[in-house]
């Protein structure tokens, strides 16, 4: 697999032309997302070192090739859930991914979350927003080396509980990893493509 960093976009002037499916990885600050790309794409920093530190709004764009399985890109999408203004996604954030979610491109989601965390009614919100567009969703519980083996199928039979009734999404694919360990990264680099 051959990947590499396109652009970080900042508004949707930014965003690549392309004639290939894009997959999104969205996610709080700090659940692990760019360590994920990393993971997935078998690149040491690749994610460390197109990000651009701050509070910025940007998507990161990569392409990633794979021989005769093709070609897509890779959009690693900002973070959201520290903003000062106390509120879980701003204004920009909200904007940025309205704008890259009806480009049409979208196929797949990859939805991360910290397997010690709850998911919040504004995630929700947003997943429920690409399910109906009909975008392939895949919760992600991240950092699994951080709960005992018996805790984990425990959260993720909850998780897919509170999207089953809250969200009323029942085809949803489930996975967990530990980047740090490489646990579970296999299975998700398999699903890329179909
Ligand atoms: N224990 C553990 N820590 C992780 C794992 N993945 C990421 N982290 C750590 O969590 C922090 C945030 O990770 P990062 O990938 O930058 O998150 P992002 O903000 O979503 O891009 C960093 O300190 C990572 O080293 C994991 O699988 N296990
Ligand atoms: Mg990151």
């Amino acid at each position: 697999m051959e990947s590499s960093f396109i652009i970080s976009a900042a508004s949707q002037k930014q965003f690549p032309e392309h004639p290939y499916s894009e997959i999104g990885l969205m996610g709080k600050s700090n659940c692990g997302k760019s360590s994920l790309v990393n993971a997935l794409l078998q690149r040491k920093k690749l994610a460390y070192r197109s990000a651009t530190p701050g509070s910025t709004v940007m998507i990161n764009f990569y392409k990633v090739s794979a021989g005769d399985k093709g070609v897509f890109i890779l959009a690693d999408m900002p973070g959201y859930g520290y903003s000062k203004t106390n509120k879980a996604v701003s204004k920009g954030w909200n904007d940025l991914m309205e704008a890259f979610f009806n480009r049409g491109c979208l196929r797949k989601v990859f939805f991360l979350i910290d397997i010690r965390r709850k998911i919040e009614d504004f995630e929700i919100k947003y997943l429920k927003y690409l399910y109906k567009l009909g975008v392939q969703l895949t919760v992600i519980l991240t950092k699994n080396d951080k709960v005992k083996k018996s805790e984990i199928h425990k959260a993720m039979n909850q998780m897919k509980k509170v999207l089953e009734t809250e969200g009323k999404m029942t085809k949803l694919n489930f996975h967990s990893i530990s980047s740090l360990k490489g646990t579970g990264v296999k299975d998700l680099q398999d699903s890329l493509f179909s």
